[in-house]
């Protein structure tokens, strides 16, 4: 038995481990499963990950959820092609910046989806505040290319392409419009791997 993958498009979380399965060179079933169709809640799914929530990944008789675990684990199982430095430092700079990235990046992310569509330009502005208080903490906070390949990158890049397809999809400059350049320069890095565009968001392509 391989690696199983559960996947939902468009989960900024779940396109983290695909990143890393695809840059460990690793072989894997990819499982798409749906939000609108409730694939998530079924008995089945629920016995994978109590939580219906993607990713998820069955290794053998071993399953795991939340990203940030289960690409460690895919990294000290199969430690070919590491995300992870092997200087302590740099290592644990790179759990920080992932870290930081969920904890600080993600939530005003996730508000401004919630707030799109709503009308509430008072909140939203707020909203982009914060965001873009981040991405220049990012900004500031990438190095050249020290972190091109390791476990934050692919932490981050789902995050940037998110609140950039928040702001296209805007009429007004959203979240994307705060991209600078370094960031800018550390997303076009990765859109050069060349697994990356199997990895694009299935319905962002359609
Ligand atoms: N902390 C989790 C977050 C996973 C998560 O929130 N996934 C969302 C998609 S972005 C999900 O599956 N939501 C479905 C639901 O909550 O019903 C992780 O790191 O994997």
């Amino acid at each position: 038995m391989g690696i199983e993958f559960y996947y939902g498009s468009g989960s900024p979380f779940a396109w983290n481990v695909w990143l890393v399965l695809e840059h460990k060179r690793l072989p894997y079933e990819f499982n798409l499963l749906s939000f609108r169709n409730g694939e998530l809640k079924t008995k089945e799914y629920l016995a994978i990950n109590p939580r219906g929530k993607v990713p998820a990944l069955v290794d053998g008789d071993f399953a795991l959820w939340e990203a940030s675990a289960i690409v460690e684990y895919l990294d000290e199982r199969y430690p070919n092609h590491p995300v992870f430095p092997s200087d302590p430092i740099d290592r644990a700079t790179v759990r920080r910046l992932s870290a930081e990235a969920y904890n600080y990046l993600y939530p005003p992310l996730r508000r401004l989806m919630d707030l799109q569509g709503s009308g509430g330009e008072t909140d939203l502005s707020a909203v982009l505040k914060d965001v873009s208080r981040e991405l220049d903490y990012f900004e500031d906070a990438l190095h050249g290319n020290r972190f091109a390949g390791s476990a934050a990158d692919f932490t981050l890049y789902p995050l940037l392409a998110l609140a950039k397809r928040l702001g296209e999809r805007r009429t007004q400059p959203g979240a994307g419009a705060h991209i600078r350049p370094k960031l800018d320069g550390f997303m076009q890095r990765i859109e050069a791997l060349p697994y990356f565009p199997k990895t694009i968001p299935p319905h962002w392509k359609g």
